[in-house]
């Protein structure tokens, strides 16, 4: 594999195989552009900071070991995209800019729609270092520097990786570190109970003592190792709440353990009742994290983050920001975003993601939390992320962990002209363009109005109004003839009494609560009117019917650009959307459907909805 792949589209094919440093890697990329005259000059201090100083013809780059790095590839885009420099110190907003991979032993990747395992096959690490280095490259150029290779869902023996097959890790750590790439583990919170002790309580001695000796031999293979991420209590992965005891006390204990080694434990907060009786209707799935976790704020420690999902519920395509994230004062706060799209077109449909966390970032202030991370969308497959389009996910991801204000605009003009560089303007204003509205069109034809979780069960690709129904997920729509949606009002299930003012009052009421959010705070009849005076229901028919024809027209679009893609992406990206149009059809016609024959309402345009 060349980089002939993705946003380095003009960079070196190779870099030399031994490079020792992060300032040896920014000298590498830089030999491949002889008219660049920049001079780096490394004031260790810096760490990941850069400044650009230009005097007459010269240049200088000053920064930190990793800096230099990031300036580096700064000045390469800038260069390749016609863009001028930024003056002063840059620094990154976070510290811990953070991928997460759901890979197994296995090689397979838990919702992974790339291929198999960058780093796992047959229970045991098996990789090409060239396309780990070509990895590397590609995360650092955008400001990527934690990585977690393991899946969060510690299963079929992934507890090796702390075992005997930290050498391994090892070895891989390596490959990461010279362009200044950390990894971290997922780690299983029973692992003591599998080396023989009769219990995990996070308060007993002995299981103390495991986890320090187990801290020594994992750090004393991997020295520059970040830390464990920890999935516990959460869809039936084990965790603290089997002895009684609070996930402060869980993610404590293990914070004191990796502590004399600078590790920090990084505790999700995804738990909740996925074993509810659909009959229930007091427990509300998207309370749970701010419920369980409101009352620990301030008891964690210092070298804890608590890692909370962008939305309250799971990565749908639309939720509003989860309330915990809004709401905890006193601890170490991550977000954790979806690159992989799970609920978002399993990289067939085309979901450009940029302008989703623009709307984040604008109910959340960025310094509300102290890391960033996301689950990956990589794998084996040639253009690593599946759908080379998907590939704007990836390094858009970077562009905001750097700095979250940067508009989705800019991140996706930079990508097209990174990646497709022999574009006319016209051609890349094209793309921009469709990229820039795939998400809105996207959610048109599944998800209207937050209408979420109408998803084929397991899977997650494809309509089933009912398919999460009556199942024991916390995920209910509760439609009926009349009317649909969970209230989530203080009359209701009191959900939005979790945000913070002005956004409780915001949301409470269905008149000022945001269209596209209405359905997941309000229960509404279909004949309710709408702030654009269409009913609910004749909103829910119009979007499912334009998401359709926006798919056509975005197909359009992909076939005058497809002549002018490399052959390789030409193929996927058309082969997709005929996919993808297939998909929109289906969600318009069986969503539609499901409202006709509930509601007996009729679409006010005639258009073919079936009996
Ligand atoms: O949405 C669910 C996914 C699971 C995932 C889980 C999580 C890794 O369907 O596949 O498990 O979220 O975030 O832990």
């Amino acid at each position: 594999m060349n980089a002939n792949h993705l946003w380095l589209s003009q960079f070196a094919d190779c870099l030399p195989e031994h490079l020792a440093t992060p300032m040896d890697v920014a000298l590498a990329e830089l030999a491949a552009f002889p008219d660049l005259p920049v001079a780096l000059r490394l004031q260790e201090d810096l760490g990941d900071q850069w400044r650009w100083e230009q005097s007459g013809t010269m240049e200088q780059l000053t920064g930190g070991m990793t800096g230099l790095l990031y300036g580096t590839y700064a000045r390469i885009f800038a260069h390749l995209a016609r863009q001028p420099m930024p003056s002063g110190v840059q620094s990154p907003a976070y510290p811990l800019r953070m991928l997460n991979c759901w890979d197994n032993l296995s090689g397979n990747v838990e919702r992974g729609y790339a291929g198999r395992s960058l780093f796992f096959e047959n229970g045991a690490l098996a990789y090409d270092p060239a396309r780990i280095r070509m990895l590397a490259r590609l995360l650092a150029s955008c400001s990527v520097n934690v990585l977690c290779i393991n899946n969060v869902n510690v299963i079929q023996e992934a507890q090796r990786l702390m075992e005997d097959l930290l050498p391994d890790v090892a070895e891989l750590a390596a490959l990461f570190r010279p362009f200044g790439i950390r990894l971290m583990l997922s780690c299983d919170f029973a692992l003591p109970v599998r080396h023989g002790l009769s219990t995990a309580d996070p308060l007993d001695p002995q299981v103390q003592k495991f986890w320090n000796d187990r801290a020594e031999k994992v750090w004393h293979a991997v020295p520059d190792l970040v830390g464990f991420v920890v999935k516990a209590d959460s869809e039936h992965r084990p965790g603290p709440f089997t002895y009684g005891r609070t996930h402060a006390d869980g993610a404590n204990m293990l914070a004191r353990a990796v502590k004399p080694f600078g590790g920090t434990i990084v505790w999700r907060a995804f738990v909740y009742n996925c074993q509810q009786d659909w009959r229930d209707t007091m427990t509300d799935r998207p309370k749970a994290a701010y419920d369980t976790y409101m009352p620990l704020d301030g008891s964690f420690d210092d070298n804890v983050i608590l890692q909370i999902k962008n939305g309250p519920f799971d990565f749908q395509v639309r939720e509003p920001v989860s309330p915990a994230l809004l709401s905890m004062q006193h601890t170490h706060l991550a977000m954790e975003l979806q690159l992989t799209q799970e609920y978002t077109g399993q990289q067939i449909d085309i979901f450009s993601m940029p302008p989703m966390w623009e709307e984040i970032f604008h109910d959340l202030s960025p310094a509300r939390i102290c890391s960033i991370a996301a689950v990956a969308n990589i794998g084996r497959d040639s253009c690593i992320v599946g759908h080379p389009f998907a590939a704007v996910n990836l390094y858009g991801y970077g562009c905001i962990a750097w700095n979250p204000c940067t508009k989705p605009e800019e991140i996706i003009d930079t990508w097209c002209t990174l990646t497709y560089p022999s574009l006319c303007p016209e051609k890349h204003d094209l793309l921009k363009n469709l990229l820039l509205r795939s998400r809105r069109v996207y959610e048109k034809y599944t998800a209207p109005l937050s209408l979420c979780w109408m998803v084929v069960p397991s899977i997650h690709y494809g309509p089933s109004p009912e398919g999460y129904e009556f199942t024991p997920w916390g995920t209910f729509n509760r439609a009926d003839r009349n009317a649909v949606g969970v209230d989530r009002t203080s009359k209701g299930t009191g959900y939005v009494l979790q945000y913070p003012a002005p956004l409780r009052d915001l949301y409470e009421n269905p008149r000022t609560c945001p269209d596209v959010l209405l359905l997941f705070f309000h229960r509404m009849r279909y004949d309710t009117i709408l702030s654009d005076g269409r009913t609910l229901i004749q909103r829910i028919y119009d979007d499912h019917f334009e998401g359709y024809e926006e798919v056509e027209a975005m197909e359009q679009d992909l076939y005058q650009l497809a002549p002018l893609l490399p052959p390789e992406d030409r193929e996927q990206v058309c082969s997709r959307i005929i996919l993808q149009k297939a998909n929109a059809r289906e969600w318009r016609d069986v969503v539609n459907t499901f409202f006709h024959r509930l509601s007996g309402i009729e679409d006010v345009h005639n258009r073919k909805i079936y009996d």
